[in-house]
């Protein structure tokens, strides 16, 4: 018989589908295995290979899992409110509820295909109403917890998608999704004070088994610095007190506060100050409103020349009292710290640059302190020192000079010595800024919220810093996303939704009055912070989720996903975990214990995606190799947390490696009926030396690809069972050892394999709920060597050692030796010297 993955394969997932072997008892898991994947978007024209990609690397994992006795649960789901949705249904012209319904068909149907284990029962989509009707609920949840607040602020605005985004969504100035320039714009947002969880989802990261690059990715963001807050007194005119205005900085180096000759203000702070009614000289305004029209993000580039202007204030140095200049400058963020910095020319790179340019005073006030070594040993240690103490700018710590009473003391202590006696205050600051959660678009879930006028003006509500709000009560949830014809972001600054009277005209739950509800929709990060609990319950009517299963089977035992969420998705799940933890709704606080990003698939040197337009669909791959060879190939270009190169040729490499696997099973077709169980060696082919222990060989490829697996080196996993197939066609095998090696081909090529495991070899149950392969290690062992025992250089005796000892153990063993222990007497030897694979020579 031929090989025809084409027929083979829809019929296994047919059969898969019917027997359930997927689906695990959600009630009374014995060993609960939570395999999730980061479910995917489905806003183009369908799945792409780079999704594929990384489904088959989480799949290949659980499915080990599954044959080692878990009860692995592997759901799948959609991702589909959003903007990618929406956009995709704007440029083709149609509805996006008729082009969610089109896509869920499309991508569920290549889904389908690719081979996965999903738990199909268990899917879910976060444009489904009894999806998002908890979504909704969650938000109110924040609001009920003080978590969720509205305020007016200066937001990212992305002129082409018309929406706002978040900092997140914004690589280097630009909208991440279409590449506009990124804008400045006012607006009254929703937001979510995960600032409040910052200490939080900091300090749990030590406690997780997350791939280091997302950790660091997670630290960065949340960024925490312990400085202190130092206030400066404001002058107008110099030599005339007028110490109504003060103007707070934040620090690092307090400790460096007799250095600071100048304070800089951020231009989103001075035009708080203009606000407030601050006289500014014109040019000062000039370089206010230039500096706002750009992005903060782009301020921060590297080796841009600094600009700034002199706003004709000054400021008292509450250390030494002087009087120093207040400037504006936009290499201050307005966003971080109090948006206005003490400069401190002499020690902050920065503001060196910066006082170069203008002329401004630089006082040094930090001193490297000498090595003592260094001053012992001369030269090259004092050098390095004095170059330092020359140089021009000394980042570093060391002692205090120029400034007072606090000369020679060391930096560190004078951080806090100085900050008590200028009556600053300690100060943690977090980078993390809080979570813009409104987006002003349609195809979200509307933000389940109500305005009451009436109330407001009465200082009513269910917030009293925010008069005249309230949640949708439960009942009356979902708040369903109306069908509207005009659904095109409209630019103002408003969802199309505010153009919709019969969606916004409601009743004040509180005084029945006329109200109105919120139209702004929220983020599609909300939709995807909370899904992996859904999916444990996804036809819940009463609850958002079942806390006895969400007992059983979380936190999850492995999450894979894109290492682009290290920083939006993923810190934004974690929080929303921890809130619900708070309201003890689930026990962990961390839900994922083990997670790993999957690499990128590159093609022609490029990133794969849909904007560059180079794009793999694996639908015709497919139907012209079949979905293992696809899952194969993928798995075989490069351990799966380093992506790789996607090529044609390779694929040809796989396609003919899964023949011969096939070709090879069907020559043990005899052995079905019980006639032979030896496979005949193929004529002619000669027998390879070191083949000839196939039982050493099998087993060293049982333990190869289980703990290649384990690690999703995938690539030398498929590369051992290549070997141990070669093996097979030189030397034969038996059919236990076939069994064996498909047990282990199972993950990476499930249809052929389940294909010869029932047809060709008669079992009756799935190969996939077979137990995984266990090594004998004692076969798995290299032959021995002999090792050659020396005293002073004079061999004294040889013995026989496994190739694998380790140095120490074969040290050991030749000190422990009773020839070699007589010989010695009560001499300690001085040395022991091992040459590996040769000798070990003792020197008294
Ligand atoms: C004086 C000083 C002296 C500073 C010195 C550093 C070195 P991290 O570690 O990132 O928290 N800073 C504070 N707020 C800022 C803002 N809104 N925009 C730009 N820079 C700001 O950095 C904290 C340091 O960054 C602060 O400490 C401040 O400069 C600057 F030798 O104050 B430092
Ligand atoms: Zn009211």
């Amino acid at each position: 018989m031929k090989y025809e993955p084409n027929k083979i394969e829809p019929k296994w997932q047919k059969v898969w589908a019917k027997e359930g072997i997927y689906e695990p008892d959600l009630d009374a898991p014995k060993k609960p295995f939570f395999n999730l994947m980061m479910f995917p978007y489905p806003s183009a024209e369908g799945l792409h290979v780079g999704n594929m990609y990384a489904f088959t690397g989480a799949d290949i994992y659980g499915r080990m899992k599954r044959m080692q006795g878990y009860d692995v649960f592997e759901p799948i789901g959609l991702d589909g409110f959003g903007i990618h949705s929406e956009n995709y249904a704007l440029k083709i012209g149609t509805h996006p509820m008729d082009q969610a319904e089109t896509s869920e068909k499309r991508f569920y149907k290549q889904l389908e295909s690719i081979g996965n284990g999903f738990a199909w029962n268990e899917h879910l989509e976060t444009y489904d109403p009894e999806y998002y009707r908890w979504t909704q609920w969650i938000f109110t949840q924040m609001w009920k917890h003080g978590l969720a607040y509205r305020k007016k602020q200066s937001v990212n605005w992305c002129p082409k998608d018309l929406t706002v985004l978040s900092d997140e969504q914004i690589e280097g100035g630009k909208c991440e999704r279409c590449g506009a320039e990124v804008i400045k714009k006012e607006l009254e947002q929703w937001f979510f004070k995960i600032t409040d969880y910052a200490e939080r989802l900091l300090k749990n990261l030590d406690t997780l088994d997350w791939s280091e690059k997302v950790k660091i990715a997670q630290r960065n963001w949340t960024g925490k610095s312990e400085g202190a807050l130092i206030t400066f007194k404001l002058r107008k005119v110099p030599g005339q007190p007028d110490d109504k205005h003060l103007v707070q900085a934040f620090t690092t180096r307090p400790d460096t506060l007799f250095g600071a000759t100048f304070l800089v203000v951020s231009p989103e702070l001075a035009e708080k100050w203009m606000n407030f009614g601050w006289q500014v000289p014109a040019e000062v305004k000039k370089y206010i409103d230039a500096s706002l029209k750009r992005k903060e993000m782009d301020r921060l580039e590297e080796g841009k020349e600094k600009t700034g202007i002199f706003t004709g204030v000054y400021a008292v140095n509450p250390a030494n009292k002087e009087e120093i200049p207040v400037w504006v400058a936009d290499y201050v963020l307005g966003s971080y710290g109090t948006g206005a910095i003490m400069a401190v020319p002499a020690h902050d790179e920065r503001d060196f640059e910066f006082a170069k340019k203008f002329k401004l005073p630089i006082i040094k006030v930090i001193r490297p302190i000498l090595r003592p070594e260094s001053k012992i040993e001369g030269a090259i240690g004092v050098a390095e020192s004095e170059i330092s103490v020359e140089g021009e700018l000394w980042e570093g710590n060391g002692e205090l000079a120029n400034s007072g009473k606090f000369n020679g003391m060391d930096s560190e202590k004078a951080k806090w010595e100085i900050t008590k006696f200028v009556g600053g205050e300690k100060k943690v600051q977090f980078r993390l800024r809080d979570w813009l959660i409104s987006r002003q678009r349609y195809w979200g879930p509307p933000i389940p919220m109500i305005h009451c006028e009436a109330c407001a003006a009465k200082g009513a509500g269910e917030n009293k810093d925010m008069p005249g709000w309230y949640a949708v009560p439960e009942t009356d949830l979902p708040v369903e996303l109306p069908r509207i014809k005009n659904f095109r972001p409209t630019g103002s600054g408003v969802s199309p939704l505010a153009a919709e009277k019969s969606f916004y005209e409601v009743k004040c739950p509180k005084c029945g009055g006329k109200a109105r509800r919120e139209t702004d929709v929220s983020d599609t990060f909300l939709d995807s912070a909370w899904y992996y609990l859904r999916y444990l319950d996804p036809e819940n009517k009463k609850t958002a989720l079942n806390e006895k299963r969400v007992a059983k089977w979380l936190p999850t035992k492995m999450y894979t996903g894109g290492a682009e969420h290290a920083v939006l998705h993923l810190l934004y799940v974690r929080f929303v975990a921890m809130a619900l933890h708070d309201w003890k709704l689930v026990k962990f606080e961390e839900p994922f214990k083990k997670f790993r990003a999957h690499g990128l698939l590159i093609k022609d040197g490029a990133k794969m995606s849909k904007s560059k337009g180079n794009v793999i669909n694996p639908d015709e791959y497919i139907k012209n190799f079949g979905a293992d060879t696809l899952r194969m190939y993928l798995m075989f270009l490069a351990p799966f947390e380093q992506g790789g190169d996607f090529r044609d040729s390779g694929v040809l490499g796989i396609e003919r490696f899964l023949k011969r696997v096939w070709q090879y099973a069907e020559v043990v077709i005899p052995a079905k009926a019980g006639i032979q169980n030896t496979v005949s060696k193929k004529p002619g082919s000669p027998v390879k030396p070191g083949m000839t222990n196939r039982a050493s060989l099998l087993h060293k490829t049982i333990k190869k690809v289980s703990e290649d697996i384990e690690k999703l080196h995938y690539n030398t996993a498929v590369s051992a069972l290549m070997i141990l197939l070669h093996g097979f066609e030189d030397v034969g095998g038996s059919k236990e050892d076939l069994e064996v090696f498909l047990k282990l081909l199972a993950p990476f090529a499930p249809h052929m394999t389940e294909e010869i495991w029932r047809e060709t070899l008669g079992h009756k149950t799935s190969i996939h709920r077979e137990l995984w392969p266990i090594c004998d290690e004692k076969l798995t062992r290299e032959e021995k060597f002999t090792l050659v025992i020396q005293v002073n250089g004079k061999v004294r005796d040889t013995i026989e050692v496994d190739a694998g000892i380790s140095e120490a153990d074969a040290k050991k063993l030749a000190l422990s030796n009773e020839k070699i222990k007589n010989l010695l007497g009560s001499r300690e030897p001085k040395k022991v010297i091992y040459v590996p694979k040769k000798l070990v020579n003792i020197v008294v």
